[in-house]
């Protein structure tokens, strides 16, 4: 498998990013398909002709054009990836390694991943109006998986999974370093110094300025909501990037 396996999603998603970095990470081709999510016109992650293929809805998802096979859920996809092409260092053979690298990834949904819902979507789309209850609630769970991650997972070794990146690193930092002054900007991430500097070993890893690409594009949104025209340039700008990186590598 090489650029026949698609990846249906924008790079304005956290978990679309999180695969996205893996294979760029990794050096293998693939085509970017974009699928506005949540949307069921034609090309949207709702959209019956999308359904028919991922009832969930969801991006990423991915499609194998030459064995017709499926799969959605980013951390899923990851682990398939890192199963099919032997990518043990990202996904460490080691049981116990390996275990914790899963252990990361189950905590992230309910947890990290409130981040986007409880600190980025509100600002993002103030039209929703996010009960003010509901934000509460996600906002403590983001803290509280915070302050596991900086008492815990952080305080004794470099990345998450001993002092080697792996897949949970990737996946943590596109929904926690969204939140950064250099993005965002709606995180204060001054009581958490092992994850600051966590946070800074994640921005040199290799292609993490094209990842987030929409996201510099977008810059802070703390005060202001961008402008939908804003977040469609942002999403364009971010698909460019990859597909010029992918272009690179056929060379
Ligand atoms: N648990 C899923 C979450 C995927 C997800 O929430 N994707 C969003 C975009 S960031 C989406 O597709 N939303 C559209 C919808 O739910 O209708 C994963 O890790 O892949």
């Amino acid at each position: 498998m090489s650029d026949q396996l698609i990846i249906y999603g924008v790079p304005f998603s956290q978990p679309v990013r999180a695969v996205l970095w893996l294979m760029l990470y990794k050096q293998k081709p693939f085509e970017l398909a974009m699928v506005n999510p949540g949307s069921s016109s034609e090309g949207g992650s709702r959209h019956p002709d999308f359904l028919a293929k991922f009832p969930t809805g969801t991006i990423p998802s991915i499609e194998d054009k030459e064995t017709g096979f499926v799969l959605s859920e980013s951390h899923a996809i990851m682990c398939y990836l890192c199963n099919k092409f032997d990518w043990d260092d990202l996904y460490p053979k080691n049981h116990e390694q390996r275990a914790k690298v899963d252990s990361y990834l189950h905590l992230h949904h309910r947890n990290v991943r409130e981040a986007s819902i409880g600190l980025v979507a509100p600002k993002v789309r103030k039209d929703l109006n996010f009960p003010e209850d509901f934000l509460r609630m996600s906002q403590a769970s983001v803290d509280k998986a915070f302050k596991a991650i900086e008492d815990g997972w952080l305080s004794k070794s470099r990345f998450l999974v001993g002092d080697e990146l792996t897949i949970a690193d990737m996946s943590a930092y596109v929904e926690i370093g969204q939140l950064q002054s250099k993005f965002t900007n709606v995180y204060d991430f001054e009581a958490f110094p092992n994850i600051r500097r966590w946070l800074e070993d994640m921005s040199q890893v290799t292609y993490h300025d094209e990842i987030h690409t929409s996201l510099f594009e977008l810059g802070d949104i703390s005060i202001e909501a961008p402008a939908m025209e804003k977040i469609i340039n942002a999403n364009k700008k971010g698909f460019l990037v990859i597909q010029q990186q992918l272009t690179s590598m056929e060379e």
